[in-house]
């Protein structure tokens, strides 16, 4: 198939799914065209059947704000034209599949099927909001396909927007073999070379993810071992992140790393990952954990239940309950032999059930059924 996969380039769980789809496809053989407004950043083009196009929005002194929906529109129907697109797939709503209707309209009667993938925010925070409820629910129902990345996405879907379209649930996935446990780490060596415990945390520093809640559990374990906490990512509440660690005087213990590419490494050289998000649609960080052994102490919100088991593969813990998370991690980070237990189930469940293998063939059957009805 020719698909064009429309997303944000920026640091983001539906930008990197979006990504990573569109590797996976193109080494099955697909024909892919990103179309964003910068390459995404986990993008490499090693693969002949991967493309990327830039959405250039030109400015005027006339606009306070550049229509770039108005300029992704015109490049996707452009490039659905071009190079004989069978689908567009759109991931995260917003402005995406508003864009993606504009495009097949302006290329009627060619047909140019279109499909949405839900992430999260696109329907629970920014989707929610008046000024973009109406489009976005429009968006939804325009759209030829829609997918979700967990069940209560798909619910919540329902229930925000009161839509009556069909909602296929195709959960997030990881690469199993490049997400993988490591015997050896040089990281581990520089980052905890007296052989402190490792905690990680990976996010784009929303306040949707707490960063500053992770500091305050990562104080209550460092104060009972010896222990280091990796903040990886970027974002507007990094400086409230940096400035409570300094308050607390910890700050030699925590490491704020900034945007980092060698996640995979960086997963694999820790003892724990730490998720205390106030919402969260499925928690991608979180299964990349877990395929590298790693387990997760998590909110107790969203998607997060669908992906793991409370208490085999880390432990599900209500967001506002700090005390809780800090005793549940040192839980897990005080017996070696329940860490590694853990760590070893959590790869399984994600091998079991999200390993790229498994869900890249789903996407596939979804293109063809839309492109049989569409
Ligand atoms: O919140 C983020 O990290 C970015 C956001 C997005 O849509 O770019 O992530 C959402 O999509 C991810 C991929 O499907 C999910 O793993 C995240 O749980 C989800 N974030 C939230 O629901 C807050």
């Amino acid at each position: 198939m020719k698909i064009g996969i429309v997303c944000y380039p920026t640091y983001g769980g539906s930008g990197i799914v979006a990504t990573e789809l569109g590797k996976e496809l193109a080494a099955r053989g697909h024909e892919i065209h990103f179309i964003s407004s910068a390459p995404p950043f986990r993008l490499n083009r090693e693969s002949e059947n991967v493309n990327f196009h830039e959405v250039a929005a030109t400015t005027y002194p006339l606009f306070d704000h550049t229509p770039y929906a108005l300029a992704l529109a015109t490049k996707m129907a452009e490039i659905a034209e071009l190079h004989e697109l069978d689908l567009l797939h759109c991931h995260y709503a917003i402005p995406h599949s508003a864009s993606a209707f504009l495009a097949k309209c302006m290329l009627e009667p060619r047909r140019l099927p279109v499909v949405t993938t839900l992430h999260g925010t696109d329907i629970t925070l920014v989707g929610s909001d008046r000024s973009y409820l109406p489009i976005t629910r429009f968006s939804i129902e325009k759209s030829d396909g829609v997918t979700a990345v967990s069940n209560y996405l798909r619910e919540a879907t329902y229930k925000t927007f009161g839509v009556r379209k069909e909602i296929e649930v195709i959960y997030n996935f990881v690469n199993c073999d490049l997400y993988t446990p490591a015997a050896e780490s040089s990281l581990r060596r520089h980052y905890a070379p007296n052989g402190e415990r490792v905690l990680i945390h990976l996010s784009n520093f929303r306040p949707v993810k707490r960063p500053t809640s992770v500091v305050e559990i990562f104080n209550i374990v460092q104060a009972r071992l010896p222990a280091v906490l990796l903040m990886v990512g970027d974002g507007p509440e990094r400086s409230s992140a940096e400035w409570l660690a300094h308050k607390y005087g910890i700050d030699r213990k925590v490491q704020f790393l900034g945007k980092r590419d060698n996640i995979e490494e960086f997963m694999a050289c820790s003892d724990l990952l730490l998720l205390p998000s106030s919402n969260e649609s499925f928690g991608l960080v979180a299964l990349e954990a877990m395929a590298s052994e790693v387990p997760v102490l998590v909110s107790k919100v969203g998607g997060l239940p669908e992906v793991l088991e409370d208490g085999l593969d880390g432990f599900l813990v209500e967001p506002e309950n700090i005390e809780e998370m800090g005793r549940k991690a040192l839980e897990i980070l005080s017996d070696e032999d329940r860490r590694r237990e853990m760590g070893k189930h959590a790869r399984q469940t994600a091998r079991a059930r999200f390993c790229s293998k498994r869900i890249i063939p789903q996407y596939e059957m979804f293109y063809e059924r839309i492109l049989q009805t569409a």
